[in-house]
């Protein structure tokens, strides 16, 4: 099984070495273990990802070692940074402007010593550029929801709304994007979110509640059903539900997660929400590409 792939380099001599070493570590790479031995050292530098490409037909570069980063503007302004701190010979033009290459993406070349030249390139293609994986924004400009929150316990359901409201607010949500929805307990919750979902009205549904198990009879009972029936309300209409029913042991348990001390679970339930919102349409977006 393959586990990884080195490209070694002579670096000449120590001031070499140790030019080439503060530079790569100026660019934000990782050192490795390298190695130090009586015959030689080896300064290491380690990337996430990394492949040996062989190419037929128009060659991307005039540099064998290609180092993708997630923004070139900033990969650019360290490489300018570290020449000006070491000395770059402007003369011999060590860093060039960044320009468009014909693989939809961005790229300069840097020699921070003569004769060996980095190119760190990016996508502009936004799609193609995350590098680790599809993730959601937390803006919810233009985006309706519903909050649908339970009456009992009113004393931390509101202090959930509130956080709900907070985050929805706060991320670029308009207040008259928001409709409130209020039901006698979490029991009703998924019956409520239910309906509203299927009317296709809006982006997302945050849902609020709170079971107190001292308080309440068959409390495993009613969470799972209310947990089941809310997630089944997600996964059949397709509209993200954010969850913030609350399930404590206490009062001052639950006091604690409707913002007195260990977050707001109401203001999550709507940031994920908003996350969502924004995953799935970014998922639909690849989809086409
Ligand atoms: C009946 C009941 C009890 C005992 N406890 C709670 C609770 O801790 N949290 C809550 O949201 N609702 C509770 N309810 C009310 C039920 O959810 C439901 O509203 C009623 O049984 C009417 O269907």
């Amino acid at each position: 099984m393959i586990k990884g792939i080195s490209i070694l380099r002579p670096a000449g001599d120590q001031a070499v070495y140790d030019r080439l070493s503060s530079f790569l570590a100026a660019m934000g790479f990782a050192r490795g273990a390298g190695w130090d031995e009586p015959a030689s050292k080896g300064a290491s530098f380690l990337a996430p990802l990394g492949n040996l490409e062989f190419v037929h037909g128009q060659l991307p570069s005039v540099s064998d070692v290609m180092v993708e980063v997630t923004s070139l503007d900033q990969a650019y302004q360290a490489a300018e940074r570290w020449l000006r701190a070491n000395g770059g010979d402007s003369a011999a033009k060590p860093l060039t402007e960044p320009e468009d290459t014909h693989w939809k993406s961005r790229m300069f070349t840097v020699e921070p010593e003569p004769g060996v030249a980095f190119i760190f390139w990016a996508w502009t293609d936004p799609l193609r550029g995350k590098l680790v994986a599809l993730e959601g924004d937390l803006s919810a400009e233009g985006m309706k929801f519903a909050i649908v929150v339970a009456r009992w316990n009113a004393v931390i359901t509101d202090r959930l709304l509130e956080g709900a409201l907070d985050a929805m607010l706060r991320s670029g949500a308009r207040r008259e994007d928001i409709q409130i929805v209020r039901v006698p307990g979490a029991w009703e919750v998924p019956a409520a979110a239910r309906t509203i979902a299927e009317q296709k009205k809006v982006d997302a549904i945050v849902t609020l509640g709170c079971l107190i198990r001292g308080e309440t009879a068959h409390y495993e009972a009613i969470y799972n059903e209310v947990s089941r029936g809310i997630g089944q309300s997600q996964q059949d209409t397709g509209i993200p539900h954010g969850f913030g029913v609350l399930t404590c042991e206490t009062l001052e348990q639950a006091l604690n997660r409707a913002g007195i001390k260990a977050g707001n679970k109401g203001f999550e339930a709507a940031a994920a929400a908003i996350e969502m919102v924004s995953v799935k349409r970014k998922i639909a977006e690849s989809g086409k590409a």
